[in-house]
């Protein structure tokens, strides 16, 4: 029967969807935020928000100084710098520039007159606890996961001493260093107190899984994860395809722990730019397939940076229930990009996946970040709904409430819960 989904039932299943999106409450699940109780390491406020390094590497292209003229100043002339060359001089439309606007528009403040100084003033004396649920609240971020790193001497110091916890902020161990530079982490496993050596005999092996186990018991981890190159193969006979098998895999399933990756990242393209120099190259996906194939009794979250390779991991989560897919990492946080893969993801693998994460850095860019990709997916999701709704299939207002839930953050907590139950039962594959 054709017909039957009218011009007004379109209307208001648009503006429910919309509104829905709008205001369902988010689990944010990779970030670089910090709970407040680490002080400096958590940023935010106007000067943080320029000099963020997606910022830095776009401002670049405008200015004709030095690299390392720029690196002396103090973090309010690059700020000020940034400003003038992204802001000031040519209009700003990049994805990252925009976000500024956005949040301080959502913030409350007057963006028109182009006034630096003036925005500076708005942010001083806040204190970071408030910030924090100012923040939150305009973002509709119920919880943010850190990302933790034992390997931060900064961050490390904090943990040692020991705090209490803001339990708005959950915490994801990362582990990179102990994956990509085994021979330069060893010396310092040691130093801590875990008795390896930079051969992987069973005696180190089992040393490196005491400190997993102790970091993630000691700041509650959700999940272990990290940062991968395009050049990862697996398996292979090189530290970081042999640390993932024969120890990262065995205790994330035995802790219940998903293992996040992050394909495609080439670190240092680019030296002189810092925390902004990194590229992204293409990944063997099927090195992945790999992994989640020999480790079925494994749950893993990926998120991959090349643009290229998004297709193949939506096929591989199809083939793979134990794999999530999560969110539109760095150069692929663009609108036209999360377009395109939230799309995809919908098509290929309906509700089970995590449509977005921020990977903010400044507490701020949550409220842009937020703001901007919920506008996208609330477009998808309504150009999904309407293709099932002329077959008369509506959608009711409890059914979209529910799918939202599952996308924003429902899901991932379905998902890590599990992980927990194969850990407990100790033999289901799932
Ligand atoms: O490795 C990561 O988690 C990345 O998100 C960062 O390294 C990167 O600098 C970033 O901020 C991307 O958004
Ligand atoms: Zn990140």
């Amino acid at each position: 029967m054709k017909g039957t989904f009218t011009v007004r039932q379109s209307t208001a299943l648009r503006t429910l969807v919309e509104k829905t999106v709008a205001n369902t409450p988010v689990y944010d699940i990779h970030t670089h935020l910090y709970d407040p109780a680490f002080g400096d390491l958590l940023l935010y406020g106007i000067d943080d928000l320029l000099v963020y390094h997606y910022l830095v590497a776009e401002a670049f292209r405008y200015f004709d100084i030095p690299y390392e003229k720029f690196w002396a100043l103090t973090k309010e002339q690059q700020a000020a710098m940034i400003w003038d060359a992204l802001f000031i001089q040519h209009s700003p439309i990049s994805e990252a520039c925009r976000g500024v606007l956005t949040t301080l528009n959502l913030l409350g403040l007057d963006v028109k007159k182009r006034d630096l100084p003036k925005l500076r003033k708005w942010f001083v004396g806040w204190k970071p606890t408030d910030y924090v649920t100012r923040c939150m609240d305009l973002a509709k971020v119920e919880r943010i996961c850190m990302t933790n790193s034992p390997f931060d001497d900064q961050e490390r110091a904090v943990w040692d001493k020991g705090f209490r916890r803001d339990e708005r902020f959950t915490a994801a161990l990362r582990i990179d260093p102990l994956l990509v530079a085994w021979l330069e982490s060893a010396p310092r496993l040691k130093a801590w107190g875990y008795n390896v050596t930079t051969e992987l005999t069973e005696r180190t092996l089992s040393e490196v899984r005491r400190f997993l186990g102790d970091w993630a018991k000691r700041i509650d981890a959700q999940y272990v994860m990290v940062s991968l190159p395009p050049t990862f193969e697996y398996p292979s006979e090189n530290y970081c395809s042999l640390l993932i098998e024969r120890v990262v895999l065995p205790f994330c399933r035995e802790a219940g722990l998903p293992f996040a990756m992050m394909p495609g990242v080439k670190r240092g393209v680019n030296p002189q730019l810092r925390l902004a120099g990194d590229g992204v190259a293409r990944c063997n996906v099927a090195a992945y397939e790999n992994i989640f194939s020999a480790h079925p009794d494994n749950t893993f979250l990926v998120t991959a940076l090349p643009r290229e390779n998004q297709y193949e991991f939506c096929v591989a989560a199809r083939k793979f229930r134990n794999l999530h897919l999560f969110g539109c990492w760095w150069f692929t946080n663009i609108p036209f990009l999360i377009e395109e893969m939230t799309r995809m993801r919908f098509e290929l693998l309906g509700l089970t996946i995590t449509p977005q994460h921020s990977d903010a850095r400044v507490l701020d860019q949550i409220i842009y970040k937020w703001d901007h990709s919920r506008r996208i997916i609330a477009k998808v999701l309504v150009n999904k709904y309407t293709d099932i709704a002329v077959t008369g299939w509506v959608p009711s207002k409890q059914e979209i409430e529910r799918d939202v839930k599952t996308l924003f953050g429902g899901g991932f907590d379905e998902f890590l819960s599990a992980g927990k139950r194969i850990a407990s039962s100790g033999d289901v594959t799932i």
